[in-house]
This record gives C-alpha cells, sequence and structure tokens, in this order.
C-alpha cells in the first residue's frame, strides 16, 4: 500500500469539511458543486479501496450506513425540556412579570429572541470535536439514537472547526425540511405516483426515522441548533446569544433571524416582524421563542413541571386545522374548466377563517380517497390559497363525491381527455359561465371581426342581460347601446354597423368563431377546405375529420363533441339565421392527383421521416390519410415496433406497406 494514501484520505477530508463549512456556515462556496461532488467520489473510492482507513468521522459517510432493526434507546443526560407558551402580549407580559418577581428585581431583561421551527428536536453530541452520537428528544428523557440518519444531513458537522471546543459538547436544533425542498419532493412523488408528505415537519419527522440512513440520505433536511446540553471541560459565553455564535464559528447552522431585544415591547415587534416575514422563510416557523439571554439569570430561574421558567414561545396563527367536509360542488370557469370544491364546516386556520377550498380536479378527489362527511386536514400558509392535505383515516364517510357527467350551468356534456387532469363543459356557445369569453372570441379580430366590440363591452352587455350568446349581438340596436359606460351615440351606431358587416365573412373564420377546442385559424381554414360546408363539418364522425390536414384523434373529439350538443347547434342556426353567409368554397381538383381517392394508415416508428412529414407529402399527391384502420383503408405503412392497426390491417387484408415501399411511392414520377 503506498505510504501517501493516508495522507491523501486525510487531506481529502480536511478539503471537504473546509468545504462543507464555507458553504453551510459562511454560505460562500469556493469551488462548484461538480467540484464538490468530484472530491467526495475520490475520497469513497480511496476508502473503498483501503478499508483499514474507514472512519465513521469521514464526510463521506454523509451517504448513510447500515439498515438497523430499530432504533437504540438514548437516555439523555440533561432531560430536554419543552417549553411553555404565550398567546398574546398580555400573557407575554405576565411572564416577564413573573421573572421579575422571581428575581426579585426590576433591572432591565434583555431576550435572546429566535424563530420556532416546526420539526423534529434533536440533540448532537461531539466528543474532542468529533460528532459521536445523534438522538432524537422522544420523551425528553429518553430518545432514539438516529447517528447514522443524522449524518447525511448535509448541514451538520461531522468535525467542529475552529478554537475552544468543548472537550464533550451537547448541541440542541431542530431538523427541518426546507420548504421548496418539500414542495420539490412532493412534485417528484406525485410524478412516481408515490406517495408525499403532508406537510415539511411530517417530511422531516418521517426522513429521519427511517431504520435505513441511505433513504434519510436522499431526503433534503437542514438542521439548525438552538441551545447546549452538556458542556464538560470547556467554557462558553454567558449570553445565551453570543453562544449561538459560537456555535456558527465552529460550523454548526444557526437560524437568520436571531436579535437580541430588550423586555416585552422589543420582543413583540421582533413577533410581528416575523411573522410579516414568515411567507419569505426558508423553512416552516410556527413562532417566536423568547430567552432570558443571561446564562447566569437562566441558572437562576431553572425549570418548573419540565419548562424553563426563563424561556417561553410565542405561536403564530396555526396553519393547519380541521374540520368536516360537508359537500363538493363543481364550478364552471370561463373556459368551461370544471372545478371540484370542498364545502367545509367554517374553521379558523392561517389567520382567516375558511368555509371553501379548490379540490383541483377528479385526479386529487381520489389521491385523498376523500368522501363527503370526512373529517379532512386543511392547510393556509401565509398568503396561500387553503388546501385539503388529508382525510383523518376512519373517519366518518357519509357519501361518495361523483363527478359530473353534465354541466351544472348548461347541461352540456362533459368531456375529458384521456391523460388531461381537467375535464370542460362543452357547450362553449350557450354555457352562461363561458358566455363573456365565447362572446369576445366570437368578436375578435382573427375570427368575426366586429370592430368596437372590445372586453367590456361585452361585459357590460352580458351584465346588463342584453345579450346571452354571440346570435344576440345581431338583435341590438343603438337605443340599448347608448346607455352603456363611456357610449356616446355616434359610437354605438358605429357598432351596430360593424356587426352587421361582420355578417360577410367566410366558413373558416365562422368555424373559428365559435371557439371550439384546439381548433385556432390554421385548423379551421383546413376544416373549411376540406368539408366545403359548414353542414359536412357539423355531420363528420372522428375518421372523417381525421382525414383533415393537422386534425388528430384529439382535435377531431372536439369537433364532434361540441356539434353534437343541442345548445349549441341552436345557436348556430340563430347566427346563420341572422343572415351571416360567406362565399362557396371550391373544391380542389384532387381527383388528378395520383393518389386521389386512396385511404391510408400510417402506424409506428418511420426512421427516415417523420409521420407528419408522410402525411403530408401522402395528401400532397391527393391521398387521404386516416388515423384508424377500416375495411375503408387501401394501404397501411408499417413502420418499427408497429402494434394493433398492423394486426387489424392483416385481419382485414389489406395492402402493408414498408417505410422503403411509401418512399418508393413518394419518390416515383408520376
Ligand atoms: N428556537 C428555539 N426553539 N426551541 C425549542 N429555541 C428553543 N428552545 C427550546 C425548544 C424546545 O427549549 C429550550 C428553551 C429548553
Amino acid at each position: 500500500m503506498p505510504e501517501s494514501t493516508a495522507k491523501k484520505i486525510a487531506t481529502l477530508r480536511q478539503q471537504i469539511q473546509t468545504h462543507n463549512y464555507n458553504y453551510y456556515t459562511l454560505d460562500t462556496p469556493t469551488i462548484t458543486d461538480a467540484e464538490y461532488d468530484r472530491q467526495i467520489r475520490s475520497l469513497r473510492t480511496l476508502e473503498d479501496k483501503y478499508p483499514q482507513y474507514a472512519s465513521s468521522e469521514s464526510p463521506s459517510q454523509s451517504v448513510g450506513g447500515p439498515v438497523l432493526d430499530s432504533f437504540n434507546k438514548v437516555p439523555h443526560e440533561m432531560a430536554m425540556l419543552s417549553l411553555g407558551n404565550v398567546y398574546s402580549e398580555e400573557e407575554l407580559n405576565e411572564f416577564i412579570e413573573r421573572i421579575h418577581k422571581r428575581l426579585k428585581n426590576t433591572q432591565e431583561l434583555i431576550f435572546c429572541v429566535e424563530p420556532k421551527l416546526d420539526g423534529l428536536a434533536i440533540s448532537l453530541l461531539y466528543e474532542q470535536g468529533q460528532l459521536i452520537r445523534a438522538a432524537t428528544r422522544g420523551d425528553g428523557s429518553v430518545g432514539e439514537d438516529v447517528t447514522y440518519n443524522v449524518k447525511t444531513i448535509k448541514n451538520i458537522p461531522h468535525t467542529l472547526q475552529g478554537d475552544n471546543i468543548p472537550q464533550r459538547l451537547e448541541v440542541r436544533g431542530e431538523v427541518v425540511m426546507p420548504i421548496a425542498d418539500f414542495h420539490a419532493f412532493n412534485q417528484q412523488a406525485l410524478a412516481n405516483d408515490t406517495k408525499g408528505f403532508v406537510n415539511p415537519r411530517n417530511a422531516a419527522a418521517g426522513s429521519l426515522r427511517q431504520l435505513d440512513s441511505n433513504i434519510t440520505a436522499q431526503r433534503p433536511l437542514a438542521f439548525y441548533s438552538y441551545g447546549i446540553g452538556i458542556i464538560e471541560q470547556g467554557s462558553l459565553a454567558d449570553s445565551h446569544y453570543q453562544r449561538l455564535q459560537q456555535l456558527k464559528q465552529w460550523g454548526l447552522p444557526i437560524t437568520h433571524e436571531i436579535t437580541q431585544e430588550t423586555d416585552a415591547k422589543g420582543c413583540i415587534t421582533a413577533y410581528q416582524q416575523l411573522l410579516a416575514n414568515r411567507p419569505k422563510l426558508e423553512y416552516e416557523i410556527d413562532g417566536i421563542v423568547y430567552k432570558v439571554d443571561d446564562i447566569a439569570l437562566q441558572e437562576q430561574l431553572g425549570f418548573v413541571a419540565r419548562a424553563p421558567r426563563w424561556a417561553t414561545a410565542h405561536k403564530f396563527p396555526a396553519q393547519e386545522e380541521q374540520t368536516q367536509l360537508l359537500d363538493v360542488e363543481f364550478q364552471v370557469g370561463r373556459t368551461g374548466a370544471i372545478t371540484p370544491v370542498a364545502i367545509l364546516e367554517p374553521v379558523f386556520v392561517g389567520g382567516v377563517t375558511v368555509s371553501r377550498a379548490s379540490l383541483h380536479n377528479a385526479d386529487e378527489i381520489q389521491r385523498l380517497e376523500l368522501k363527503i362527511g370526512n373529517t379532512v386536514i386543511i392547510r393556509r400558509a401565509a398568503d396561500v390559497i387553503p388546501q385539503i392535505v388529508k382525510a383523518l383515516p376512519g373517519s366518518q364517510a357519509l357519501k361518495e363525491i361523483i363527478f359530473p357527467v353534465s354541466c351544472p350551468v348548461c347541461d352540456s356534456e362533459i368531456e375529458r381527455i384521456e391523460g388531461e387532469a381537467i375535464a370542460r363543459c362543452t357547450g362553449g356557445l350557450y354555457c352562461a359561465a363561458q358566455r363573456k369569453e365565447a362572446i369576445k372570441y366570437f368578436a375578435s379580430r382573427k375570427a368575426m371581426n366586429i370592430d368596437g366590440l372590445g372586453v367590456k363591452v361585452v361585459e357590460q352587455l352580458v351584465d346588463e342581460h342584453l345579450i346571452n350568446n354571440p346570435a344576440d349581438l345581431f338583435t341590438l340596436n343603438t337605443e340599448q347601446l347608448v346607455p352603456l359606460e363611456r357610449m356616446a351615440a355616434k359610437k354605438a351606431e358605429n357598432l351596430i354597423n360593424a356587426i352587421d358587416q361582420c355578417k360577410q365573412t367566410t366558413l373558416a373564420k365562422f368555424i373559428l368563431a365559435l371557439g371550439i377546442r384546439e381548433v385556432g385559424d390554421a385548423t379551421a381554414k383546413n376544416l373549411a377546405e376540406h368539408f366545403l360546408t359548414l353542414d359536412a363539418i357539423q355531420n363528420a364522425d372522428i375518421e372523417a375529420l381525421e382525414q383533415v390536414d393537422d386534425v388528430g384523434e384529439i382535435v377531431a373529439k372536439h369537433v364532434v363533441t361540441f356539434f353534437r350538443q343541442v345548445h349549441n347547434q341552436e345557436v348556430i342556426q340563430a347566427l346563420i339565421a341572422t343572415g351571416i353567409y360567406w362565399p362557396e368554397i371550391q373544391a380542389k381538383e384532387s381527383h388528378e392527383l395520383p393518389l386521389a381517392g386512396k385511404t391510408y394508415v400510417l402506424t409506428g416508428t418511420l426512421t427516415k421521416m417523420d409521420r407528419n412529414e408522410a402525411k403530408l407529402a401522402l395528401q400532397a399527391l391527393g391521398a387521404k390519410v386516416s388515423g384508424s384502420v377500416s375495411k375503408k383503408t387501401d394501404y397501411v405503412v408499417a413502420g418499427e415496433s408497429a402494434g394493433s392497426k398492423l394486426t387489424k390491417a392483416q385481419d382485414l387484408e389489406i395492402s402493408v406497406l414498408s417505410e422503403d415501399q411509401l418512399l418508393n411511392i413518394l419518390n416515383r414520377d408520376f
């Protein structure tokens, strides 16, 4: 074994510890993440190759340890206490009053004021500057040994840096999952179809209490110190605030919002400032802690009933409460999106009374396994809309939640495209919820181009009940318009003329103006040129629609469903009855093209051109290209990994072409 190996390992460990300190304590990394990863990898490679140098203190150990059967019990040498609470300025004054009384003095007190993190309390034991054990709080007297797990938390130093480090030092603090990491973790869980966590606190607790520390190592946890337990053979400052600064010097993280305040007034100002800043903090907090700063006074005050007399927590309004799910309503948005909304027994949470919460879509109801009558947990983090995070397991369930099949506003069909989360009402022209948007779109420049019928005018016309759908525009007269805001007689007259003039249009613009989902101007033009008449488009089935350039299965379904709605048909008839007209479209002389009258289906992966290119090239030669195989199909072009369409073609004895055969046809000199 080369003599320099031990030295190499020691140097790498030292370098990595310095980078950890620079990154986590000083917030000023001096190397890139990639370089840091390279150093960790080099160290691990050496440690794997020369196991005689393995050390539990090595920074490489922050990837996890052996899988345990259970956690060992750890008796705390000094009990881990809990905190009393105050809920108002008055109660804070009483707390301070009690301290003055006990100390038998009235001199001004200095308080160290810290955010109260909403995580999991732990104790870290350092001997000769090395982290040798980490334990949960447990019942305050006995905790659980979570050393392997804690060593994976990136901002916890395995070795303290600097001078005057006591021989034995117990540091206490909170493990949290930062809010941004919590959201990213849940997002990933959703994508992987695995369970996420209800809130950052549960995420921290669930991640830390893993018997396999390799799992903990993959969780984005962070630690912040708030106090000291045992100190042996070493002395520390006699101010709590200074002690926290000392911990920071040694490489232990502390929160950024720690201040020193004088008496109640300063404490209350700090409370209000922290509460206002709460939405911007990187970690979740549930209050503020006021501590007598002078350690000698702390010792004089002592404890009562397992809580110190020298400290108290001032809680913020709770961000989670439980209540009952009374019902679910289905709201229809401006674009027809159907949103389930939970109706709740009103509950005070996050500083406001909440009686409704969006359930977003049908998948969310399923994910939460929600039933009417359930007791649910409502979460309203500051400035965030209220959310149902969980139904309490085993709570009463009175009724299933049934997603409607027809629109609760206009009774048109509700459509949900496979793979899309949102369900939508298809009564675009008629539905009262979509009225304003439908009319604005109808009148817009690229559709019917009604000059002077802007967004504001449409809104007033609908609000004043002068129109309910686009056809009603053609019944308006100047007398009805003049009383509207900023509508002089001349303007009203111009608008009536513009409405009248728009009647002369094109079939493509009329189709576009109907506002069918995913039918933009190019698709509307293709539909018009392909089918030539409105009747033909209205009567086309999915297969026929799929013959049109740029129309796939989804758009074809939207078109069919739109025209199937009786209410939409009625509005279209009313529009035509107003005298809207367009010039007849001449059919393109496609029968003269070489592939006229032939229907092709493309399936599987084409390697020499993409599917759309092939479709356009075939259409340019007069062929129809369909998305599905039927008796009407003449040829199926089968690319790599062709599946059910190829099988169907074989069953129906339809000619199957390879990609090369297709290329021969496209390149032929007709
Ligand atoms: N910031 C902070 N949180 N926290 C929690 N300080 C703090 N101190 C605590 C607890 C339970 O207890 C000591 C005062 C004993």
